[in-house]
């Protein structure tokens, strides 16, 4: 069977869940939030990762309906944290063709409505390059989603096409350093130049910054000399199911 057959039997059977990986306050490891991130794993047991079958939901219009599935599995994951007493924003991440669709608001906001998680609680991912090539239609959605209290991050920022005349003006909240330029850290100075810009951009234009991709400690204390203060990554945690996240917090507690 084709994989978009397969992957339109995964959205009406319920084979997508999610895994979600904690932001951390980079000087003492403290959770400040978390990404959710799409799975898939079919009846039989068979795994497809995103990189299979995301460009695939874009390409053939599915995504709209997979984003949403994964908002309503987010607001869930927020639910379950509630219950046990914590209440800290939850990333998910928004297909940036889905943002063109007219009624992407609308059709966003009837989820998180229906679900009735505060809308605090949550923060739109999106990359840098789409958001940006398409920015005059979508920067007013962001600022709608804004207005409502939702963080709002730019995602794999610096490997996009924002034109420093934007940056200061950003419908963001958040900017989200590449992992790419996390990751040369310690071994390229250009990489650890890219990242120091982009730390002052931030500083200077009022945006929080979250450090991608960290991977050893020597990141984490580059960075923390640099006064970047959030950073997500394999070093501090890998994306877990709920049940494993919320024993991981437990333990860390
Ligand atoms: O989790 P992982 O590294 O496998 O993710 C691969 C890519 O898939 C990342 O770029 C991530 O942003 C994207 N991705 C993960 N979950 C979702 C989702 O729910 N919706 C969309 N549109 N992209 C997602
Ligand atoms: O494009 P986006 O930033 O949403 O991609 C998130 C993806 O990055 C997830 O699939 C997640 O599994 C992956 N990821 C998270 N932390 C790390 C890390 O420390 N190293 C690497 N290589 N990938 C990571
Ligand atoms: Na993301
Ligand atoms: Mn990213």
């Amino acid at each position: 069977v084709a994989l978009l057959d397969r992957l339109r039997t995964a959205l009406t059977d319920n084979e997508l869940y999610i895994v979600l990986q904690p932001k951390v306050a980079l000087k003492d490891r403290r959770v400040v939030g978390f990404e959710a991130l799409v799975r898939w794993q079919t009846k039989e047991g068979q795994q497809f990762s995103p990189g299979e079958f995301i460009s695939l939901a874009e390409a053939s219009g599915l995504i709209g309906q997979l984003d949403r599935q994964v908002l309503k599995l987010t607001c869930e994951a927020i639910h379950r944290l509630n219950d046990e007493g914590i209440f800290l924003p939850v990333a998910f991440n928004a297909s940036p063709t889905e943002l063109l669709v007219t009624d992407y608001f609308d059709k966003l906001m009837q989820v998180v409505d229906a679900s009735h998680v505060d809308p605090c609680l949550l923060e739109l991912e999106i990359t840098e390059t789409q958001a940006m090539l398409d920015y005059k239609e979508i920067g007013p959605k962001l600022r709608n989603i804004m207005a409502l209290g939702m963080k709002v991050s730019i995602d794999d920022f610096g490997t996009g096409y924002s034109s420093l005349s934007h940056v200061a003006q950003l419908a963001a909240t958040t900017l989200k350093i590449d992992r790419a330029f996390v990751s040369r850290l310690g071994h390229s100075s250009d990489g650890e130049h890219i990242v120091d810009m982009i730390l002052k951009l931030g500083e200077r234009f009022g945006y929080s910054i979250v450090a991608e991709g960290i991977e050893t400690e020597e990141q984490c204390q580059y960075l923390v000399n640099k006064d970047c203060h959030v950073g997500q990554g394999f070093w501090f945690a890998k994306p877990m199911k709920i049940e494993p996240l919320l024993q991981w917090l437990k333990d860390k507690a």
